[in-house]
């Protein structure tokens, strides 16, 4: 650490991206599914006959629910329609390498069999293990497996939000324990999950147990080698998050940017470090909600524009799902599902395994990277059938492609600045154009 940095216990463990093998498949994937399924499904968003507009999976707390009446729910669990296989294929089809599954929101709840809370599927109907069976389909159409976890849990008499006396800190240090349990149980009963995406951490008690978010990190590090953690996890000595005190990242990737993107133009710091953002497809609801005219839905295009934009800065993108109480997926949700597969089939090859191209933005928009090619993604097609390029120095464009093949006409216009042509086909989507270029550096 530089002279003026400060001295921390519980800051970053490392400066910079890892680049071991299971960091590299984390950012390679790039395009992730998010699910959110919880008890908020099966009253999705209505409580006593009144609909609630925030997200679906608070309204415990929108309507004011105590905990012993929210978890009543449980006895209503049984998804009749769940076939962790049809979860698969979905996810498959969409093109998605990872799925992120809240193994417990913030009503405490467990989708695994837990041994250190009875509030988990084993007393519900339905009985069975979720979790278990969505890890095993997953993987078996070779989806890695990521683990939500709320730390946060609205269901434990031992949680608090804030430490006021002794009696506060004797039950939270209870709660971490609990919260060590439940970990380490997941992390062994599930040995092939690749990351664990905290949240639940922003309370003041967290903020006051930073060694606590570090001893978790570590903790799960050991017990699966490779695994990667989010930021949100991490709270330095002095109570800072996401970033420690000297401003290096903690935890292995960034997991601030939710439903918001970094600028193009502005924000390009983000391309230091590994981040991943993730999206709803209504304004803000993750689970299930019945009512979806309640706000703005986005159509599938402009799902892929959030998608490119994450790749195109270095980034991942998770796309949210909140399946029903009966264990199916609204319509909406599987058209775009397949909407997204469908592009993703034809031009998956410029957001896999793709990065920050570091060419200057255009508004066409979109460029990523990978090996000797800079992909251009266009959204907005420009009634010049000309597209902008600015090459950095001592770059060469050697030839331009669509990923159909079909060569696109290349002209100089004046140093390091050329006119890519547009395709005569009007696609009705956005395209690629492929370019090979040669660094003379
Ligand atoms: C949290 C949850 O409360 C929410 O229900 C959902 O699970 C989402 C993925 O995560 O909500 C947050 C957490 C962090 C921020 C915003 C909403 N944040 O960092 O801006």
């Amino acid at each position: 650490p530089a002279e003026q940095e400060i001295g921390l216990q519980y800051g970053a463990d490392r400066l910079g991206k890892r680049y071991d093998a299971a960091m590299q498949k984390f950012r390679e994937n790039r395009l992730g599914a998010f699910i959110h399924w919880g008890l908020y499904a099966i009253p999705g968003g209505e409580w006593n006959g009144q609909v609630y507009n925030g997200a679906a999976e608070w309204l415990k707390s929108w309507a004011k629910v105590p905990a012993e009446e929210w978890l009543q729910l449980m006895k209503q669990w049984n998804p009749q329609n769940f076939d962790a296989k049809k979860w698969a294929k979905m996810a498959k089809d969409m093109g998605v390498k990872y799925v992120k599954i809240t193994t417990k929101h913030h009503e405490g709840f467990c989708l695994w069999p837990s041994k250190f809370t009875e509030y988990t599927v084993t007393n519900t109907p339905y009985k069975k293990d979720i979790l278990g069976e969505l890890v095993k389909a997953y993987n078996e159409v070779g989806i890695d497996v990521h683990f939500y976890f709320s730390v946060m849990d609205w269901s434990h008499p031992d949680w608090r939000y804030s430490i006021k006396n002794q009696e506060d800190e004797i039950a939270f240090q209870r709660f971490l324990a609990f919260t060590d349990n439940q970990l380490k149980e997941l992390a062994t009963r599930y040995p092939t999950v690749k990351d664990f995406w905290f949240d639940g951490t922003w309370d003041e008690s967290i903020k006051k147990n930073g060694w606590w978010t570090a001893h978790a990190e570590r903790m799960l590090k050991e017990l699966i080698p490779g695994v990667t953690v989010n930021s949100r996890l991490r709270a330095d000595d002095y109570g800072k998050r996401h970033f420690d005190s000297n401003g290096h990242l903690m935890g292995d990737y960034e997991s601030a940017y939710e439903r918001r993107l970094p600028d193009p133009i502005k924000d390009l710091q983000v391309t230091k470090w590994d981040w991943e953002a993730c999206m709803t497809l209504p304004e803000n609801q993750w689970g299930y909600h019945k009512d979806w005219s309640l706000s703005y839905v986005k159509n599938p295009v402009e799902v892929l524009e959030r998608i490119v934009h994450a790749v195109s800065m270095g980034g991942n993108m998770v796309v949210n799902f909140g399946p029903q109480a009966d264990g199916d997926f609204r319509t909406e949700e599987k058209e775009i599902a397949k909407a997204i597969g469908k592009w993703m089939q034809k031009n998956g090859e410029c957001i896999y395994a793709c990065d920050y191209a570091g060419w200057e933005k255009q508004d066409w928009e979109y460029y990523t990277h990978k090996k000797n090619s800079v992909y251009m993604i266009v959204f907005n097609r420009p009634y010049s059938k000309q597209l902008t390029v600015k090459v950095p120095k001592e770059t060469q464009i050697i030839n331009a492609v669509l990923l159909n093949g079909e060569k696109m006409k290349v002209t100089e216009t004046a140093r390091n600045e050329y006119n890519v042509g547009v395709p005569k086909q009007d696609f009705q989507e956005p395209f690629v154009i492929k370019l090979e270029i040669k660094s003379s550096k």
